[in-house]
């Protein structure tokens, strides 16, 4: 048995010496030293052994059990230190190697107007609402008033996807929306995409955005309208910034109005972006049609309402000078960089 166990230290050291993982060592620990261990299985026969053989055999075989431990522990550190090594090697940092550039995104210069003329309104107590761009001709074209043969009807202007439903051409169904589930009094404004049956050009997109409002309440008026658009547009374009209403027709609204600025370019004196006239066409605006107001529930004996619309694709591009508007649809990141 002496010997058996003295063969089997030298078989387990020999084997240690050329272990090259931590995994390795540990299933020879078990091979050896484990429960069902080829020295431990021998140490249960021990007990076999006579009184005068025990203590002798007991001194051989906790040597053989320190050795072996010793040498599995120590090649254990070893091998661990020899990752470590390995690690750092690995890990070494060449601070003279240039950083990696990493290019950090921003926001479409749409996002950034309609995040600044969001906020401006957020400023002024409008909630926001959004809605499905794909809308019913109830909430599109009925509620609003438009008469059946109204020209952005047709099949040319509009998207449609079946005899119910169609793409939006403005976020007004939103606020259509609103009206018909919400308490009054309402105060929203309605960003978004809208789509339109046009052939791209330099001014269209068959894919655009808008941001529209909507105040309905008791005794709401024009004059209000005028205040909170002339506040708008000075916050957005400077407090020095005027406007202008010029009488114009909705079939959402009565009165209605073409609402221009005086050009932020020239103040006001004429060049080519006002193309001299010194005023700019912002947006279009106008008392809630009492029909619509019907149309959503609304009673416009006790009740009344302005609403206005922008187009932002439009600001976007009078503000960064863009003539193009395919330029904001494009992706090529040389344009998208520059805001
Ligand atoms: C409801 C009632 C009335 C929204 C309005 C305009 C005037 C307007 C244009 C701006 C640029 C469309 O993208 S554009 O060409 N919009 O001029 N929009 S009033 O009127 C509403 C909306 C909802 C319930």
């Amino acid at each position: 048995m002496q010997e058996k166990l003295l063969n089997l230290k030298e078989a387990a050291l020999n084997e240690i010496k050329d272990m090259s993982t931590i995994e390795a060592v540990e299933s020879l620990r078990v091979k050896y030293l484990g429960k069902k261990g080829e020295i431990t299985s021998i140490l249960k026969e021990m007990g076999k052994l006579s009184a005068e053989e025990r203590p002798v055999m007991g001194k051989v075989a906790n040597e053989v059990r320190e050795a072996l431990e010793g040498s599995i522990n120590s090649k254990k550190e070893e091998l661990k230190l020899i990752e470590k090594q390995r690690k750092l090697a690995e890990e070494v940092i060449d601070v003279t190697m240039p950083a990696k550039q990493f290019t950090v995104g921003k926001k479409h210069p749409i996002s950034q107007i309609i995040d600044e003329v969001t906020d401006i309104f957020v400023g002024m107590g409008f909630s926001i609402a959004e809605g499905p761009e794909v809308e019913t001709i109830e909430n599109n074209f009925d509620a609003l008033n438009a008469p059946k043969d109204h020209p952005s009807r047709d099949m040319s202007d509009t998207f449609y996807i079946n005899d119910d439903l169609l793409l939006r051409t403005q976020t007004s169904p939103v606020q259509v929306r609103t009206m018909k589930k919400e308490e009054l009094p309402i105060k929203v404004i309605a960003p978004g995409r809208c789509f339109r049956f046009d052939s791209p050009d330099a001014t269209h997109s068959p894919m655009f955005h808008q941001i529209e409002g909507l105040v309905v309440g008791t005794n709401v008026t024009m004059a209000e309208l005028k205040g909170t658009l002339d506040m708008f547009v000075k916050k957005l374009f400077g407090e020095h910034t005027k406007t202008k209403f010029r009488p114009h027709n909705f079939p959402f609204t009565e009165p209605s109005a073409e609402v221009d600025v005086t050009c932020f370019k020239c103040q006001g004196e004429g060049c080519q972006m006002c193309k001299g006239e010194g005023w700019i066409e912002i947006l279009g605006a106008g008392m809630v049609h009492p029909n619509v107001l019907r149309n959503c529930g609304i009673d416009p004996e006790k009740y009344s309402g302005f609403a206005f619309g922008m187009g932002v694709d439009r600001i976007t591009m009078l503000k960064y000078e863009i003539d193009d508007i395919r330029l904001l649809f494009e992706n090529d990141m040389r344009f998208l960089n520059q805001f």
